[in-house]
């Protein structure tokens, strides 16, 4: 090959591959995945600490064998403590019902995947809010109260 063609082949080689990377999707920085306690209304993962300003990747593996263990991921601007967003967040979510996939129109919710049933996996990708403690729970009907957990967003 001569050098001319050689030249002509590397600069192929390097449109395909940039373009490749242009296309894909950025991977996120960090990824998490959640089960569910067997067929208990708990979250295997009830603390996450992840970088603030990344992008996090929840993945959220439904292994309950109980058809009736559906569950989210559903993730909140305010801490555990407070109580009366979560419970406006938990009853709006069984009043938003199926329709609404449980997800009621609420402020408080930064981010949260789809219902999931029983052996199904979902999963959503965001970037961590500020620095600060930011509960996540399970919006499926009554869960809330019981599924909770922490994400630790730090510096
Ligand atoms: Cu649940």
């Amino acid at each position: 090959m001569r050098h001319a063609e050689m030249k002509g082949l590397f600069l192929v080689v390097m449109v395909v591959l940039l373009g490749g990377a242009v296309g894909r999707v950025q991977a996120a920085d960090q990824e998490v995945t959640i089960k569910p306690v067997g067929n208990q209304v708990r979250f295997g993962t009830e603390e996450i600490t992840a970088k603030a300003g990344s992008q996090l990747k929840v993945i959220f593996d439904n292994i309950a064998t109980n058809p009736g263990m559906r569950h989210n991921f559903v993730l909140l601007n305010v801490g555990r403590d407070d109580e009366a967003t979560i419970g406006q967040v938990g009853i709006g979510a069984v009043q938003a019902g199926e329709a609404k996939d449980y997800i009621p129109d609420h402020d408080a919710i930064l981010a949260h995947t789809t219902m999931a049933d029983a052996g199904e996996r979902v999963e959503v990708e965001f970037t961590v809010p500020p620095p600060g403690d930011y509960a996540y729970l399970c919006s499926y009907l009554g869960h809330y109260s019981m599924m909770q957990g922490v994400l630790h967003s730090v510096e």
